[in-house]
C-alpha cells in the first residue's frame, strides 16, 4: 500500500495526546457541510464512547437543516456552550483559522488546539497538525485517528463518519474515491450504519420550496459556452418568496453545474449580510481552488468556495479573467 495503508500515517503525537486526554472538543467550519458535520460528531461520539468528555460545535449561525436530524447530536453544543480550556480540541475539515467564525477564540482556549482537514490550501494553525490533501473527507482521517486510538465506533459514530464520506465523495462518484474509501464504508455499515436512510434523508428530501428556487435559479443560469463556463445566481428575494433557508440550498451547486458545455460551473448566491458566496465546481481540467484563492477564498481543485463583498456583475468579471 501507499502511505494510504489503512491510517498508517496517522501522526503518533496527535494519537498520544487524544488518548491522554480527559476532555475533548471537535470544532468544524461554519455552514458545516456533511464532512465537517459528521467529523465533528464522529469524534466526541466515540470519545464519549470511550469515557472522554466531549463536546462539538460550530461558529454562528448554529442552525442545521432537517436532512442532518437522522445525525445524533448528543455532543453537539451551542458555541457560547463549548467549554474553554478542554485538553485537546481539534479543528476538523476547516482550512483556516476565520473559517471557525464565532467559535475560533474558545477553541484557542485548549491545552491542544489540534488541525486535522484534507483542503490542500489549509496553511495550518495550530498545535500540531494532520493535513492530507490525498484523503477524499477529513471523516475517512477521524475514522483511522479512531482505529489507531481504539475508540469505539458504535452505530451512531459510524453514520457522522458514513455521512461526511458519502457527502464528500459525492456518494462515491469523485476520482477521490478509492479502494480505501469504500473498505472504510464498508466498515460503518458493519457497524450498523442504515445507508439508506442517510441517502434518503441527504439526497431525496427537500422542502417544497425548494422546487421554486431551482425554477428560479435554473432559469436564470447562463451558459458561456466560449470560456466553458456556467453560472447562476440564487437571490436573497429566492429564498423569502420560496419561505426555505439557505442551509436548504447547499445542493444547487450540484444541479447548476451539469451542463456539458461547461468545465466550470459558479454559483453565486447573494447573502441578507450583503455579501456574496460563491462555489465553483470543476470537470477537473481547471483548478477552482486557484480561482477562488482570487478572491481569498479556497477549496479543492473540483470544488472550492470564497466570499466576496461586491456586487454580482463585479464577481462574474473577476471569475471570466480568471478563466479567460
Ligand atoms: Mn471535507
Amino acid at each position: 500500500m501507499t502511505a494510504h495503508g489503512w491510517g498508517l500515517d496517522v501522526p503518533n503525537e496527535i494519537v498520544h495526546e487524544l488518548a491522554a486526554a480527559t476532555s475533548v472538543g471537535a470544532v468544524g467550519h461554519v455552514g458545516p457541510d456533511g464532512d465537517a458535520l459528521g467529523s465533528i460528531l464522529g469524534l466526541t461520539l466515540a470519545a464519549r464512547a470511550a469515557g472522554k468528555q466531549a463536546y462539538a460545535t460550530f461558529g454562528e449561525p448554529f442552525t442545521l437543516t432537517e436532512n442532518f436530524d437522522y445525525l445524533d447530536r448528543s455532543t453537539l453544543v451551542a458555541p457560547g456552550e463549548f467549554p474553554e480550556g478542554l485538553d485537546v480540541v481539534v479543528a476538523c475539515d476547516t482550512a483556516a483559522r476565520s473559517r471557525l467564525g464565532s467559535v475560533a477564540d474558545r477553541a484557542e482556549t485548549a491545552k491542544r488546539l489540534i488541525v486535522v482537514d484534507h483542503h490542500r490550501s489549509n496553511g495550518g494553525f495550530g498545535d500540531l497538525e494532520w493535513i492530507d490533501p490525498e484523503a477524499a473527507a477529513t471523516a475517512q482521517m477521524i475514522f483511522h485517528l479512531l482505529r489507531r486510538l481504539e475508540w469505539p465506533i458504535d452505530r451512531p459514530a459510524a453514520t457522522a463518519l458514513y455521512t461526511g464520506i458519502i457527502t464528500d465523495t459525492g456518494r462515491f462518484q469523485y476520482s477521490s474515491t478509492t479502494p480505501e474509501v469504500h473498505h472504510i464504508a464498508a466498515e460503518l455499515l458493519a457497524a450498523g450504519v442504515r445507508q439508506d436512510l442517510v441517502a434518503e434523508k441527504l439526497f431525496e428530501e427537500a422542502p417544497f420550496g425548494y422546487y421554486r428556487v431551482v425554477s428560479n435559479v435554473m432559469g436564470r443560469a447562463v451558459l458561456e459556452a466560449e470560456i466553458g463556463l456556467v453560472w447562476s445566481v440564487l437571490y436573497h428575494a429566492d429564498l423569502e418568496e420560496a419561505g426555505i433557508r439557505y442551509e436548504d440550498t447547499d445542493g444547487l451547486i450540484d444541479l447548476v453545474r451539469i451542463a456539458r458545455e461547461a468545465g466550470v460551473a459558479c454559483l453565486l448566491k447573494e447573502r441578507d449580510s450583503g455579501l456574496i458566496k460563491g462555489s465553483l465546481r470543476s470537470r477537473g481540467r481547471i483548478d477552482v481552488a486557484a480561482i477562488a484563492a482570487i478572491f481569498g477564498g479556497g477549496g479543492h481543485h473540483n470544488a472550492a468556495g470564497f466570499t466576496f463583498a461586491g456586487t454580482v456583475d463585479e464577481a462574474m468579471a473577476k471569475v471570466r479573467a480568471a478563466l479567460s
